[in-house]
């Protein structure tokens, strides 16, 4: 039973990809959400494909009783240059499985911890950079904040240093990653067959997949030729044992998952710092009551790991930061049966459901009318406890059940760090005051072309 979903007309063979705008396709599905509302349907490359926008569907679609992660779309073409990684492999092939079990335990809250000296170290280089800019230079903050992520996950997770501030262009692995990621986008919209006969955009598809394998079989081989006893990812993937199938990653898993990692461990946690300084510059009384928590709860003294769960402003920012601009804006789940959702809606058993979170995050019916504004009061521990009850679906920019994030207590610690280091060290202003959010979309979401100035307080901490 249940309803057909409304949709645009879906054309022969096409269906409605001519309908998608490639260079924006959260504008055309802001667009379609603006016509048809809660959930709607596209006809794509992979069948039809159901939209749905508001926080009581996406609930309902992460039963994971009822729903699994599909590896479809932009997925499936990441495969062409990472076949086995964790992020793009099925959850039932026996690889994902030993990755999972393998790989976790590097994140869990013991190993976050023994991250925090590096973590602040690199935060630190990058606090003395903006220092010797001095106030007048301005900042290319996606650029900057892409170099932090880059080496942070770098050296926690590998002990590699890309030493990425020493350099005016950004490291080659960034550039083949954005091209690799933009270029699988638009594959999986034109589909396997049109995008063998883009040559020139296949040939360097090809290339860019290269240059990441071989920047990380680099990072494998400096730990072979180094066993320096080190407990990390790194070392997890060469010498972790699955507990379950007695099992090993093989090499190409490890150089797969070390891609993976490398991308998934910078791109999103860059994009969501971006988006904090967009918010926080164009909501100037947040940054000040950022400045006044930083003040009073850290002083001008060293930021320490016991600081980190005594910031709850800067917390309830990065929370209100990732609700208005998730840097993945959407993910799928997959049906496992014929069933209905909302009460009313067909869903086919092995139909793929979009999560629309930059949508489900603006639902009125969750967050008022005040629902496109920034106010990362709302997100303080209680309200933020109290909205999670009432709306379970109200907030998933990690993702969902045992297919969720993985780094999220790394990217966490990370951005506190930093966060916290550059309040209290600078003031801030907008290059340009007339500056509105633009956004880049890669598979991940960042601002575009947003820069900044920062002033030295007092002297460095
Ligand atoms: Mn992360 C999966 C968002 C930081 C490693 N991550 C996901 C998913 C979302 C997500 C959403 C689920 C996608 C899907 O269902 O298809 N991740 C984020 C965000 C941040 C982030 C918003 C930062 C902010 N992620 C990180 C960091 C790392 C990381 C940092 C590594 C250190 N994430 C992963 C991995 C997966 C994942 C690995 C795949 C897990 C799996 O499929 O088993």
């Amino acid at each position: 039973g249940g309803l057909p979903l409304p949709g645009p007309r879906a054309y022969p063979i096409v269906g409605n990809v001519l309908q998608i705008d490639t260079s924006s396709t959260l504008k055309s599905l802001d667009k379609f959400t603006d016509q048809y509302g809660e959930i709607y349907r596209l006809v794509l490359p992979w069948g039809t494909t159901a939209i749905v926008t508001t926080a009581a569907l996406v609930h309902e679609v992460s039963d994971e009783t009822r729903f699994k992660k599909p590896i479809i779309a932009d997925l499936e073409q990441l495969r062409n240059g990472v076949p086995a990684g964790i992020f793009t492999t099925p959850t039932e092939e026996p690889v994902w499985g030993i990755a999972h079990r393998v790989l976790t335990p590097a994140f869990g809250p013991v190993p976050i911890q023994e991250m925090f000296p590096e973590m602040h170290e690199l935060a630190a280089q990058l606090v003395m950079k903006w220092a010797r800019h001095g106030p007048e230079k301005s900042i290319a903050v996606s650029e900057d904040f892409t170099r932090l992520a880059l080496d942070t996950i770098a050296l926690c997770s590998m002990n590699f240093r890309f030493n990425s501030y020493y350099h005016d262009e950004l490291h080659p692995f960034i550039t083949a990653m954005a091209n690799f990621l933009t270029e699988s986008g638009n594959r999986s919209l034109k589909g396997n067959f049109l995008s063998s006969l883009f040559f020139w955009s296949s040939n360097k598809y090809f290339a860019d997949i290269k240059t990441l394998r071989d920047i990380a079989q680099s990072v494998l081989d400096a730990r072979r030729a180094n066993p320096n006893g080190r407990k990390d990812l790194l070392s997890a993937m060469l010498d972790g044992v699955d507990r379950k199938t007695g099992e090993k990653l093989d090499d190409g898993a490890i150089i797969d998952n070390l891609i993976t990692f490398l991308i998934a461990g910078h791109e999103t946690t860059s994009g969501m710092l971006s988006f904090a300084f967009v918010m926080l510059l164009k909501n100037p009384e947040t940054l000040k009551k950022a400045r006044q928590e930083v003040d009073e709860v850290i002083g001008r003294g060293p930021i320490t790991a016991e600081h980190m769960k005594k910031l709850p402003y800067i917390t309830a920012i990065l929370r209100e930061t990732l609700r208005l601009c998730p840097t993945i804006p959407s993910y799928g789940v997959q049906a496992l049966e014929d069933t209905v959702i909302g009460g009313k809606w067909a869903i086919a058993k092995g139909q793929v459901v979009l999560l629309y979170l930059a949508r489900s995050h603006r639902d009125k019916a969750v967050y008022g009318e005040t629902a496109d504004e920034f106010i990362p009061e709302r997100m303080l521990d209680e309200n933020f406890d109290r909205l999670s009850k009432e709306h379970p679906g109200f907030w998933k920019p990690f993702g969902n059940g045992q297919r969720g994030c993985i780094g999220r207590a790394f990217a966490w610690q990370e951005a506190m760090v930093i966060m916290a280091m550059l309040v209290q060290n600078f003031d801030f202003e907008m290059s340009d005051p007339s500056y509105e959010l633009k956004i880049k979309e890669t598979l991940t979401t960042k601002p575009e072309g947003f820069e900044m100035k920062a002033k030295l307080r007092h002297g460095l901490t």
